[in-house]
């Protein structure tokens, strides 16, 4: 039986390991990506780690997240930042260049490669058919240091496209179709691999949307095979030599499959307050609307904003309605201002952000009280916005415009337009938003600039045997936003965890850390999908500073469990489901024999308020096991070096 194209990357990359289902892997990692809200983490983890040059082929700092410069905050860390990339060898891209999954895209996405960025949304580059992963900071510094990655091999889920998108329906529409489908736990374990004669009918920035939404399905990462419509993209970006054909084995082997035809996708929302709340638009009724925005790395693209010109052309926003857009990329920017489609977007009332996350994260446009945000993003948890009781609704740009004009949520077809322009466009990207490391190693600098912004952060310790209270029980889908959350009053604090720690699960309660601090840290007990939603590293260094030292839940999401783990953090399974129940907030328990329970993987917690005894697992890898009883990733990094390397 033939490889799937996501097998065929793993196993051109493999450093270490058998490539079996389950069974742990390294992988060569040729680019990085870093971005600034978990940058800031990564670099000071790359810099404990004392080396001297990057060992990737490409790795870039981005400067997207946090460019609302309230304070000094936030200049602090771009400083430290800009510093650290001229230091290491790293590539830096100012603020106002874009965000870091567009302009990655754009400019260094090549088939067939393997990307490890310090962001959720990293397997944007799965629409260039490359190996897209996002992971935390750590795991990025250390790909950065030593040019790899470990990972579970995953399973593959077939996603089998039929026929092609109806005018008015996007890209979007099919991943919140697939969410509505799946739901966001439904990727757990595996990488979205996209097949069938539908493939060519999309092109490359709607293959990344598709891809870039798996991270809200959980998966690992997302890949669509590279083809003509690749070439033309390359081609575009003046980077055509970068093209080579990849894709699976006409009889490759896959763990499922789900079949969509495009045809009959039709537009569509996910309702508040998660990506998976799936809902045609003809089915909503009239929602009436008090914001819009358009933009993020998710759907703000060249195309998708000419469509949403093309939607604007000639009409206005409703009076009741804010229309914010901001472009992915400077490059896009500069196009829409050349050929008039932003001069559109102004006549008809849009205000024009810099490109970058902007209210995606927080970052500004936080909604009324109560109010009605439709938006072109990912993510719609609870208070993401910036507003405790917004409700927020997800969908795709040509939505977004229409809704914009009439003041409700409305499908595209309700308002007349042609989308008569050229898609197929040639970029002459400028250099003056780059900063190439200096080659001569001799000549970089050799101190990093640490403004007043940038902290030290927490140690972990090795895992010992826990007694101690449970802190706090939480439901289903705790996100990393409720650990951790981020909007721009808390974004310039990436680099103080301690005064991050002042706001942990306040969407959820409002004492967490009081909690922690009267009875000396403890454990967290959760539901399903524990630590969906970002990479940010900060949700396990808060529970770190916080003295938490095992979150039992019912599962986890991936990425946060490796979070987890790397800092020596217990995430722990429960063995039968229905033990959640017998637990409750307060509950004094124990955790003993500490390191034979990591061997095995199994551990007993004996509940010492209800006189019970509840088995946990905890499924460790040999190297996972390494890292919690030596007590974190960066201590058992360090001196790491794979033979075969
Ligand atoms: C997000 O979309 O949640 C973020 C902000 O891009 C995060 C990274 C972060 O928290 O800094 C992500 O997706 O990983
Ligand atoms: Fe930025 Fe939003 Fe994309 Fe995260 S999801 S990288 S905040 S645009």
């Amino acid at each position: 039986m033939g490889l799937s194209l996501a097998m065929k990357i793993l196993k051109n990359h493999l450093i270490k390991g058998d490539l079996k289902k389950g069974s742990e892997i390294a992988i060569k990692i040729d680019q990085t990506l870093t971005q600034d809200s978990t940058g800031t983490m990564a670099y000071l983890q790359l810099e404990a780690m004392d080396i001297e040059d990057v060992s990737t082929e490409n790795s870039v700092a981005y400067i997207d997240h946090n460019i609302l410069q309230a304070g000094f905050e936030n200049a602090d860390d771009h400083e430290f930042i800009k510093s650290a990339a001229a230091k290491f060898g790293v590539k830096f891209s100012k603020a106002g260049a874009g965000i870091c999954h567009q302009v990655n895209l754009e400019q260094f996405a090549k088939p067939g490669d393997t990307l490890l960025g310090s962001d959720s949304h990293t397997p944007t580059g799965g629409g260039m058919g490359e190996l897209a992963i996002g992971a935390g900071g750590l795991e990025v510094a250390v790909a950065m240091a030593k040019g790899f990655y470990f990972l579970k091999v995953p399973k593959i889920y077939r996603v089998n496209l039929t026929n092609s998108l109806n005018p008015g329906a996007n890209a979007k529409d099919v991943i919140l179709y697939i969410l509505g489908k799946l739901t966001v736990k439904g990727g757990t374990g595996y990488i979205m691999e996209y097949t069938g004669p539908g493939v060519k009918s999309l092109s490359v920035t709607d293959r990344a949307t598709i891809c870039n939404m798996g991270a809200e399905l959980g998966a690992t990462t997302s890949i669509f095979p590279s083809d003509e419509n690749t070439k033309t993209y390359l081609k575009s970006q003046g980077r055509e030599e970068d093209y080579i054909e990849i894709s699976a084995d006409p009889d490759a082997f896959y763990d499922e499959t789900i079949e969509v035809d495009l045809g009959k996708i039709k537009p569509a929302v996910a309702k508040p307050h998660f990506p998976d709340q799936y809902s045609e638009v003809t089915r909503l009724g009239k929602i009436k609307l008090d914001q819009v925005a358009i933009g993020s790395c998710t759907n703000s693209s060249y195309v998708d904003l000419m469509k949403v010109a093309a939607i604007l052309d000639g009409k206005k926003v409703h009076p009741d309605v804010s229309l914010v857009i901001s472009p992915g990329s400077a490059t896009i920017l500069e196009k829409i201002s050349e050929n008039g489609a932003l001069a559109t977007m102004i006549k008809a009332g849009a205000r024009i952000l810099e490109s970058g996350c902007g209210p995606c994260i927080g970052m500004g446009q936080a909604p009324k009280s109560g109010g009605v945000s439709l938006r072109s993003f990912n993510r719609n948890f609870k208070g993401r916005s910036g507003t405790a009781d917004a409700n927020v609704y997800l969908a795709s740009p040509e939505t977004c415009a229409a809704s914009a004009v009439l003041g409700y949520i409305a499908d595209p077809s309700e308002i007349e337009y042609e989308e008569n322009f050229e898609k197929e466009v040639n970029f002459d990207h400028t250099d003056a938003y780059f900063i190439e490391p200096e080659t001569d190693l001799s000549k970089r600098i050799k101190e990093t600039i640490k403004g007043k912004n940038i902290k030290t952060f927490p140690r972990a310790e090795k895992a010992a045997d826990i007694d101690k209270k449970v802190i706090y029980k939480a439901g289903d889908g705790i996100t990393t936003d409720d650990i951790c959350p981020s909007n721009a009053h808390l974004l310039p604090f990436r680099s103080n965890i301690e005064y991050l720690s002042n706001f942990a699960f306040t969407t959820k309660i409002d004492d967490f850390k009081n909690r922690c601090e009267e009875n000396g840290g403890g454990i967290i007990v959760s539901g399903e999908n524990y630590g969906q939603g970002s990479s940010r590293e900060h949700a396990a260094l808060i529970p770190l500073h916080l003295g938490i030292k095992a979150v039992v839940a019912k599962s986890f999401a991936r990425i946060h469990r490796s979070n987890l783990i790397n800092n020596a953090i217990l995430p722990l399974v429960f063995e039968s489901e229905a033990d959640f129940e017998k637990i409750s907030e307060f509950d004094h328990i124990n955790i003993s024999k500490m390191e034979n329970s990591i061997q095995t993987g199994e551990f007993i917690l004996e509940d010492l308020t209800k006189d019970i005894k509840i088995k946990l697992l905890g499924d460790f890898s040999d190297r996972e096991k390494e890292i919690l009883l030596e007590g974190g990733y960066l201590n058992y990094a360090k001196n790491l070096d794979l033979e075969d390397k």
